[in-house]
């Protein structure tokens, strides 16, 4: 199951979850699909290439369709060693079409986590980057032309809404073929054909107007279908229906408007990542991690730092979970930011990122770059033209960064003169984000921290602009308890993150906050700069790896139930 609701009625799908033959270090056995080969038996630490293999039977004489929803983190796809193509990055979805013909075939891929120059995104960081084919996989059996994306944009008219479509076909043929569509979104419907030129891939575009539905929002997250049939020679012949959701957002000084309703994001960071299965979470594990961040009051995710598997997102489309996607990239300076790969690896993967996750009314942020040069001339403009191709592909949602670029003083603990802040690049954002840990990694209290960076960000690109704290957080070992309240444990822990909390959600300033992090997240063994990381893991979860609450759990949900109480008794 790669998605939450049916996108096929007429396309035939072929799930290739299972077991798969693997071979890694010259041994030979079998691997489950999706996964990390972290978690196979003498695997735990491997960092290389890898080589899957099974045996795939094709229905009959016409094109299929190969989709990865992801693998880690450099893939090559051979069918019966013909090489369709490779792939970079382990969080887009990539596929190859071909015709092989009826029966039998071997597909095979090469994967390999390794770290290089030649992969700027993945490096020793403080996540892990897994291996394998860590997301799910398919084969579809497809038409000679067939639908690759749709996308579709509601904006409000009137008492109605109307659908700007978007479809992009692909025709496989070595000959011109005419194609007709028809789009129904529940009672609006509307007919187009196409003349596809051979061998390529065109969009289509057109407007439902007059549609009708109830509105999305966290506490009522309706959702609709949108179907498109496409007809070769008269014939219904390939299909995809996508999901969207009716919403309006508006960005202010002071927020986010949601249909007229002002709310303030109060979420987690969450990395895809669980005990002994990696970063390939099962569906069932994503849906109990939203239960666990709902049920302390909390409204929002950051995927920090890269595009989450698309069923979680369809999961926050369902519970009312909103949503800010980062693209891939934690911590690069401008070294890192003047490789040659730098720039293909970033516009591939936030164009993938934002393509593919389109339709999704949970995310009303794109955010890009963490922590990343943001102070320097080369990397401003390196922000400027990554940004400018977010606007290209999508401007109905704020685009951000989170940073951490504010100047020596404020790493002087209690010190946080609102000195003019190094980061060169507020004005090119719509919202302004900053990862700030008082009581943590200064001795700085909260509301000092954000009063003196408030102030600086008005001199620096960000007046006007809504300030969002992305990051607020304190490391505690689970189960080790300190009466003296000492570092790592549960109790300073929790002391930290209410002081954190309690000023932010009473700052007139703050448009919102998301907590670091959801869960304890494994990081790499490589990487000197993670030395203070006991177990090699990013120890500041509410919940450790196996998802077992720490003391900040419970006291930050009585504090957040309050702070709802206390808003429903207002007249
Ligand atoms: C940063 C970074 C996170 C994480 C965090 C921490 O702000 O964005 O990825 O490393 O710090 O735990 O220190």
């Amino acid at each position: 199951m790669h998605r939450l609701f049916e996108t096929h009625a007429l396309r035939r799908e072929h799930d290739l979850s299972g077991l798969w033959h693997f071979c890694a270090q010259g041994d030979t056995q079998e691997a489950f699909v999706p996964g990390c080969w972290e978690c196979m038996p003498g695997l735990e630490r491997y960092r290389g290439k890898a080589e899957y293999s099974r045996s795939i039977t094709v229905p009959g004489e016409g094109y299929v369709r190969l989709v990865f929803e992801g693998v880690s983190h450099t893939a090559t796809v051979y069918l019966d060693n013909l090489c369709l193509g490779s792939h970079y990055g382990a969080y887009g979805q990539f596929s190859f079409c071909c015709r092989p013909g009826a029966g039998a075939h071997t597909l095979r891929l090469t994967v390999d986590n390794r770290f290089s120059s030649a992969s700027v995104l993945h490096r020793p960081n403080d996540y892990m980057t897994y291996g394998g084919i860590t997301r799910p996989c398919r084969m579809e059996e497809i038409p000679p032309v067939y639908i690759q994306r749709l996308q579709v944009l509601p904006t409000r008219q009137g008492n109605a809404w109307q659908l700007a479509v978007q479809l992009t076909l692909e025709n496989l043929d070595d000959r011109p073929r005419d194609v007709a569509l028809s789009l129904m979104a529940g009672e609006v419907q509307t007919q187009l054909q196409s003349q596809m030129p051979a061998r390529a891939v065109q969009c289509v575009s057109c407007v439902l107007s007059g549609f009708q539905g109830a509105l999305w929002s966290p506490d009522d997250p309706n959702l609709h279908l949108l179907r498109a049939v496409l007809s070769l020679d008269g014939m219904p012949a390939d299909d995809l229906t996508e999901r969207f959701g009716l919403r309006e957002t508006v960005w202010d000084e002071a927020g986010l408007t949601l249909n007229g309703r002002r709310i303030q994001l109060r979420g987690v960071n969450r990395h895809e990542d669980l005990a002994g299965l990696g970063c390939a979470v099962p569906v069932q594990a994503m849906a109990r991690d939203l239960q666990l961040i709902r049920a302390l009051g909390l409204n929002a995710v950051r995927t920090c730092h890269y595009p989450n598997d698309p069923r979680f997102l369809d999961l926050c489309d369902e519970l009312g979970v909103l949503v800010w996607e980062e693209g891939h990239a934690r911590g690069l300076d401008e070294s890192a930011m003047r490789l040659p790969a730098f720039m293909p690896q970033s516009r591939l993967t936030l164009t993938e990122m934002i393509t593919q996750h389109f339709n999704h009314p949970a995310i009303v942020i794109f955010g890009m770059l963490n922590e990343c040069a943001s102070d320097t001339a080369f990397g401003r403009a390196c922000y400027q033209e990554l940004f400018s191709l977010m606007r290209g592909l999508d401007t109905s949602r704020a685009l951000v960064s989170a940073s951490c670029r504010r100047g020596a003083a404020w790493h002087i603990p209690g010190d946080t003169r609102p000195e003019a802040l190094p980061d060169l690049c507020h004005d090119l954002e719509d919202i302004v984000c900053h990862n700030i840990y008082p009581g943590w990694y200064t001795d700085a209290p909260t509301k000092a921290v954000v009063d003196a960076l408030w102030q600086a960000v008005q001199r620096c690109g960000g007046k006007g602009k809504p300030l969002i704290i992305s990051e607020i957080g304190a490391g505690a070992l689970y189960g080790y308890r300190d009466s003296g309240e000492s570092k790592w444990s549960e109790e300073r822990q929790r002391e930290i993150l209410l002081e954190q909390v309690n000023t932010l959600l009473e700052h007139p300033r703050v448009a919102g906050f998301f907590i670091w992090q959801f869960c304890d997240c494994r990081i790499t063994q490589e990487g000197s700069q993670f030395r203070d990381r006991p177990r090699t893991m990013n120890n500041k979860g509410l919940v450790d790896e196996y998802r077992r609450p720490k003391l900040a759990y419970a006291a930050l949900k009585a504090r957040l139930a309050a702070c709802a109480q206390k808003k429903e008794e207002k007249p």
